[in-house]
């Protein structure tokens, strides 16, 4: 295995469980959010047990040997060490044999909604959030707001019309996709942006509403009501 990292965290000899990396803490807006949720909700899906390595500075050379943009979360089981919570799903899901069908034509249709989740969806989801939280003190912030929401009601609209009267993305089977479609819609959590979309909001409840995600919810919000360990 090709190890970028000189000092990778160690899979715990005793459990040989996958790690997630994720924060030691977060500020309380940004808790039941970090992307962490996704590798944990994967997991929890297939039913894989995993360790989770809480790190306080990620922007240090040692993280960056492992996360070259200094972020959260990584993976690393008995054979990878990845970064990228899109790559860390499908590797959960691939090597669990689960989330993601056999057949090679629903297969990449899956991959299709994960990368599309990440790539079409996720950066109108993240402008209203970088405008309206992270630089929500800059003086043209407001302004700027009602064309960012346009922007991510547009790709919302579209979004439901492709979701139609499916249970899930593809059908009725629940994917790798549709696991990083309700993660990534997730981020609205708490706005009003998705009440003019009634298809798409039961979607991520439904979604939401797996044992698998109430875990790993749960888990990360555990972590983050006990105090930080020095
Ligand atoms: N594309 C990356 C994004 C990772 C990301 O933005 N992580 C956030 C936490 S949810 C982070 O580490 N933020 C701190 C920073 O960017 O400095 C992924 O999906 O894994």
């Amino acid at each position: 295995m090709k190890s970028p990292n000189p000092n990778p965290p160690q899979i715990c000899e005793d459990t040989m469980l996958p790690i997630i990396t994720t924060f030691a803490w977060v500020p309380p807006f940004a808790r039941g959010f970090v992307r962490d949720i996704r590798a944990r909700w994967a997991c929890e899906e297939v039913g894989q047990p995993y360790d989770v390595v809480l790190i306080h500075n990620a922007k240090t050379p040692e993280h960056r040997c492992y996360q070259p943009f200094g972020q959260v979360p990584t993976y690393r089981d008995d054979e990878v060490e990845i970064f990228e919570s899109g790559a860390i799903v499908l590797r959960i899901a691939e090597r669990a044999g689960q989330l993601i069908p056999a057949d090679p034509a629903a297969r990449i249709r899956a991959i299709q909604w994960l990368v599309a989740a990440l790539n079409s969806v996720e950066p109108f989801v993240m402008a209203i959030a970088v405008n309206d939280i992270f630089e929500a003190d800059r003086d043209w912030s407001k302004a700027r707001h009602a064309k960012v929401a346009e922007d991510l009601q547009a790709r919302l609209h579209d979004l439901e019309a492709a979701l139609g009267d499916t249970e899930w993305i593809d059908g009725d089977v629940f994917t790798v996709g549709d696991l990083m479609l309700v993660s990534v819609l997730g981020g609205l959590r708490g706005s009003q942006q998705l009440d003019s979309f009634p298809k798409l909001a039961s979607y991520v409840e439904r979604g939401e509403a797996r044992p698998a995600h109430r875990k790993a919810m749960a888990d990360q919000l555990a972590l983050y009501a006990e105090p930080v360990a020095a």
